[in-house]
């Protein structure tokens, strides 16, 4: 790709939804008009729908479906919350560039790529990233507060996550405490936080969500199919990633300011009807001891109360939930 290309495609999604001329796009990166129409014409042959008109300019008609930095970019520009983003194609994982990337600076970021081939979810288990058919992204944030305000980050955030998605389909989304998001009997969304932290507090966040977008239920391998769903398969519309960015980028930064600012009982409501595991018999994992149950509630800072078929109660500020 010409080292153009991404100035050229941050203008183009710019200047939407009017044109902008070859010669304004010339001026701005100092370069001739001949060498601007040279990087539209690749852009278009690698797929990016731009159109071309006479004495009007060039528009980009929709957005790309695949990550071009440019305009990953030029959405942070607008961003009150994030300084930068990383972008890849391919790449082992998201979460571990993101910890690679966030020594030595205070910045808050997120890294997205279009494909993980060592995707990772909660305790090491794999986490199926196929490439371009999913959100694979990780954030780093710099809360200023003590590490034991990491579960409440988790629960602001899954709502964040939740809310983005309904967006998206009709079919209600609803969280599985605490780190899965559902439509129907699918997961389509499994996110994960992790800390760097010293004596004084956390020193970074690192968020990471997996977003299942496009991949029809055959996509999925044989072990996760019966249970993992994608956006696409509750909407009969395309469903664009760069909206579903947007979208997602905006109700996190909602959320985390709500997370540093409101303690947990102001949402507890909100998060308690967003939740699908009432009224059903679950079964519990904590550290090595397993159990059934129902849960019961999620009482003001965060902790699930669950019932086990003993009768005995039990408080859960992190566990691994089946149905
Ligand atoms: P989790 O441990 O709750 O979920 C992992 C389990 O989910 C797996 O054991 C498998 O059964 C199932 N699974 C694997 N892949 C998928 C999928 N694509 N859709 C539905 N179910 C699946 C949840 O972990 C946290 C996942 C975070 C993933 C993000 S992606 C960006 C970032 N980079 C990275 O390596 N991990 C995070």
């Amino acid at each position: 790709m010409s080292k153009y290309s991404q100035q050229v495609l941050q203008l183009l999604y710019h200047s939407q939804p009017d044109y902008i001329s070859g010669q304004k796009i010339a001026e701005q990166l100092d370069i001739s008009r001949t060498a601007v129409k040279k990087v539209i014409d690749q852009l278009k042959a690698q797929g990016c729908d731009i159109e071309s008109v006479n004495h009007k300019g060039h528009i980009l008609k929709a957005l790309p479906n695949q990550w071009y930095p440019g305009i990953v970019a030029e959405m942070t520009a607008t961003s009150d919350l994030f300084d930068f983003c990383e972008v890849y194609d391919t790449i082992d994982s998201t979460q571990l560039a993101a910890k690679k990337s966030l020594v030595g600076n205070d910045q808050h970021f997120f890294v997205l790529s279009d494909e993980q081939t060592q995707g990772r979810g909660r305790f090491k288990r794999y986490w199926s990233s196929i490439k371009g058919q999913g959100l694979w992204m990780s954030l780093v944030l710099r809360p200023k507060v003590p590490f034991s305000m990491i579960s409440k980050f988790n629960l602001f955030i899954a709502l964040g996550i939740r809310d983005a998605i309904q967006n998206f389909t009709i079919d209600p989304v609803k969280i599985k405490w605490p780190n899965d998001i559902y439509i129907e009997q699918g997961k389509v969304c499994g996110f994960l936080t992790e800390m760097v932290a010293n004596h004084d507090g956390i020193e970074a966040i690192i968020c990471g969500i997996g977003i299942n977008m496009t991949q029809q239920q055959d996509d999925f391998s044989d072990n996760i199919k019966h249970r993992a769903t994608s956006i696409q398969l509750h909407n009969t519309d395309d469903i664009n990633r760069y909206h579903l960015l947007q979208t997602l980028l905006h109700n996190i930064e909602y959320r985390y300011r709500q997370f540093l600012t409101l303690p947990f009982s102001d949402i507890r409501d909100e998060y308690k009807n967003a939740s699908n595991i009432w009224n059903r018999t679950l079964t519990f994992t904590e550290s090595d001891q397993q159990f059934e149950g129902q849960a019961v509630d999620i009482d003001e800072e965060g902790y699930l109360i669950v019932q086990d078929n003993d009768g005995k109660t039990h408080q859960l500020i992190s566990a691994d939930i089946e149905f």
